[in-house]
C-alpha cells in the first residue's frame, strides 16, 4: 500500500463496507416486495377488466341473437330466448328488453315496465348505460343496466369487484375512458384521481407510484373500458417488513464479514521482499543524518548517514530490517538508495562545509560487490563531491569475508575513500586482527561508551581500544556519547571525534545544514545565507 489510511479513514472504510451489503440487502428486500405488489395490482385490475370484457361480449352477443330472429319485444318465444341467453351469460345477472329508456321485461318475466330515465353513459360502441338503478330486487340492490338495440344486460357492480374483500383499503374502479369525466363503472374507494387515465393507451397497462399508492391502469383493446386500482403504501412496507427480518440479518451477517476481511487484508504483511521493493519505489526510504563532532572544537565536521523506513508498521526499524535485506540478500538495493539519497543531499552540506564527510554504511554484500567501485566513481559524478568526503563504514564481520572483500576496501582508499570499522568491539576477532586489516577510522561501539566513569568490568577496555587505534594510527569515532563526562573523558584520551545524543540526534538533512552554516558561519562570513534553503 503506497499510501497506507489513517486509522480514521480505516475506519471509515470499514464502515462503508458493512454498510454496503447492508444497504444492498434493504434494497433488493424493498424492489422484491414493491415488484410483488406490482404484479399483484396488475393481475387483480386484469382479471376485473376480463370480467368486464366478458360482459360486454355477452351483452353484444345476445343482442345479435335477438335481433337475428326478430321476435317481437316480450313475446313468450322473446323471454324464452332471453332465459337461453341468460343461461348462457354467466358474467350477467339478468337479460332483459328497452324501449324508450324503459325496461320493460326480462328474462325473469315479464314485470311492470321500470323507467330508467337518462342513460348515465352511450359508449361509442353504442351502449347505453344506466347506472345504480333499482329494480325492485330484495333486498333493495342497485345495479347497471347495459343497453343496445333494445337488448339490456343486467349487472351487479358490486360482484365486479368483489375480489377486493380479502385486500381491506385496496381501492379500484372500473372506468369509460372515453366519457369526459371518465365515469366510474363500478367502484371501491374513493382515491382515482383522474388524470391517471390519461397515462394509457388502448390495450396498453402500467404501474405507478402516486400520492402514497401503488397505482396499476389496464385499459382494454376493443371495448370503452379501463380499470385502475390503489394499493396502498403500507402493503409494500409491510411486505418489506417481514421481508427484512430474513435479509437484514444476511447482509448483516455479510457486511460483518466483509469489514472483517478488509481489515485483515490491510492488516496482512506482504512477504519482506515485496515490501522492501516496494518501499523503495514508493520513497518510504529515506536518510537521516547524525552529527559528528570535532571533540576539541565542538564543530560539526560530519554526519552518518542512517536509513529509515518510513511505515505505517511501527516495528520498521533499522535494527529489523536491515538484517532482514542481508538475509534476503537485498541490502545492495538499500545501499543503492541511500547513495541517492545522499548524492542529491551532500551539494547543499558541501556548499556550507566544503571538507564536510558523510559516513555511509555498507554491507558484507557491498564489499564482496566489486560494481560496488563502479557506483562510488557514479556517486562522485552525480554529487560533485570528491572522495574525501565520503566515508565507508562497515562491522568487523563485514571486513572479515575474504579476499575480493579486502581488494574492494583497497580500491576504495587507493580512490581516496576513507575506511571506518563500525561497531569495534562487539566483534568476535576485534583486537588481534585489527593489525590485518586496512583501515583509516575505528569506531568505538556505543556499548563501550557507556562504561564511561563507571566501575564496571568492560570499563577497562575502553582505554585500550584507545591506544591500540592511536598506536595504529587511526582516527578514532566515539559512539553513543550522551554525557559531558563522558566527552570530556575521551578529549583527555586523546580521542578527535565523537557522536551521539550529547551532541545531536539523527535529523533531517535541512536541519543538519543549518547546523553546519551556523557553525561555519561563526568562523567566517562567506557562507551563502540560502545554502540550507533548497527544496528537493
Ligand atoms: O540509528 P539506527 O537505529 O538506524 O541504527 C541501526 C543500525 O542500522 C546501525 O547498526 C546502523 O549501522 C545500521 N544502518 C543504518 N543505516 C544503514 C544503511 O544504510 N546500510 C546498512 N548496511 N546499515 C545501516
Ligand atoms: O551504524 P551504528 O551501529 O553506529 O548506528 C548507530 C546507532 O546508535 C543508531 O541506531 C543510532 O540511532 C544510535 N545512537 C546514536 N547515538 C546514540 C546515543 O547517544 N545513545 C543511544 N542510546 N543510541 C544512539
Ligand atoms: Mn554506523
Amino acid at each position: 500500500m503506497p499510501n497506507p489510511p489513517r486509522t480514521g479513514i480505516r475506519l471509515l472504510i470499514a464502515i462503508a463496507v458493512f454498510l454496503t451489503p447492508v444497504l444492498a440487502s434493504a434494497y433488493l428486500a424493498w424492489r422484491e416486495c414493491y415488484a410483488t405488489e406490482k404484479a399483484l395490482s396488475l393481475s387483480y385490475a386484469r382479471s376485473v377488466l376480463r370480467r368486464m370484457e366478458e360482459t360486454s361480449g355477452q351483452l353484444m352477443a345476445g343482442g345479435r341473437a335477438l335481433a337475428l330472429v326478430n321476435l317481437s319485444p316480450c313475446s313468450p318465444e322473446d323471454i324464452r330466448l332471453m332465459q337461453e341467453i341468460d343461461l348462457a351469460s354467466s358474467a350477467v345477472k339478468v337479460v332483459g328488453r328497452v324501449v324508450d329508456d324503459r325496461l320493460i321485461c326480462s328474462s325473469q318475466g315479464g314485470a311492470n315496465p321500470i323507467s330508467l330515465g337518462r342513460p348515465d353513459l352511450v359508449t361509442r360502441q353504442g351502449v347505453s348505460i344506466y347506472f345504480n338503478k333499482d329494480l325492485g330486487s330484495q333486498p333493495t340492490h342497485p345495479l347497471n343496466v347495459l343497453a343496445i338495440n333494445g337488448f339490456a344486460a343486467i349487472i351487479d357492480p358490486s360482484q365486479t369487484l368483489d375480489d377486493l374483500t380479502e385486500r381491506p383499503k385496496v381501492e379500484a374502479a372500473v372506468f369509460v375512458p372515453s366519457s369526459t369525466d371518465h365515469l366510474r363503472v363500478a367502484a371501491v374507494g374513493q382515491y382515482f384521481p383522474s388524470n391517471w387515465l390519461r397515462q394509457i393507451g388502448k390495450g396498453t397497462q402500467t404501474t405507478m407510484r402516486s400520492g402514497g399508492y401503488l397505482v396499476s391502469l389496464v385499459r382494454s383493446p376493443m371495448w370503452d373500458l379501463a380499470v385502475v386500482t390503489a394499493t396502498p403504501q403500507s402493503y409494500i412496507d409491510r411486505r418489506f417488513d417481514r421481508l427484512a427480518v430474513l435479509f437484514l440479518p444476511i447482509g448483516i451477517l455479510c457486511g460483518a464479514l466483509l469489514a472483517l476481511l478488509v481489515s485483515l487484508l490491510y492488516r496482512v504483511r506482504l512477504p519482506f521482499p515485496a515490501m522492501l521493493r516496494r518501499a523503495i519505489k514508493d520513497g518510504s526510504l529515506y536518510v537521516v543524518y547524525q552529527p559528528v563532532v570535532e571533540l576539541a572544537t565542538r564543530r560539526v565536521v560530519g554526519a552518518e548517514a542512517l536509513v529509515r523506513w518510513r511505515s505505517r508498521d511501527a516495528d520498521m526499524r533499522p535494527d529489523y530490517f536491515i538484517p532482514q535485506a542481508e538475509r534476503y540478500d537485498m541490502i545492495q538495493l538499500i545501499t543503492k538508495q541511500v547513495l541517492a539519497i545522499m548524492a542529491r543531499d551532500l551539494p547543499q552540506f558541501l556548499s556550507v562545509a566544503p571538507n564536510f564527510f558523510i559516513a555511509v554504511n555498507f554491507s558484507a554484500a557491498d564489499l564482496r560487490d566489486k560494481r560496488t567501485l563502479t557506483a562510488m566513481d557514479e556517486f562522485l559524478r552525480v554529487s560533485g563531491a570528491r572522495p574525501e568526503n565520503i566515508e565507508v563504514e562497515a562491522t568487523e564481520r563485514a571486513f572479515l569475508q575474504g579476499p575480493e572483500t579486502a581488494e574492494v576496501i583497497d580500491v576504495l582508499r587507493a580512490k581516496g575513500f576513507s575506511v571506518a570499522i563500525d561497531d569495534f568491539g562487539t566483534g568476535y576477532s576485534s583486537l588481534s586482527c585489527l593489525q590485518s586489516l586496512s583501515l583509516d577510522t575505528l569506531k568505538i561501539d556505543r556499548s563501550f561508551v557507556d562504561t564511561i566513569n563507571t566501575d564496571g568490568a568492560t570499563c577497562q577496555v575502553v582505554p585500550h581500544i584507545i591506544d591500540m587505534a592511536h598506536s595504529l594510527d587511526l582516527a578514532i569515532v566515539a559512539e553513543g556519547v550522551e554525557t559531558e563526562p563522558q566527552a570530556q573523558y575521551l578529549v583527555k584520551r586523546g580521542v578527535q571525534y565523537a557522536q551521539g545524543w550529547h551532541f545531536g540526534r539523527p535529523m533531517d538533512p535541512g536541519l543538519l545544514c543549518e547546523q553546519i552554516r551556523s557553525h561555519a558561519s561563526a568562523g567566517k562570513e562567506s557562507v551563502p545565507a540560502q545554502a540550507c534553503l533548497r527544496v528537493h
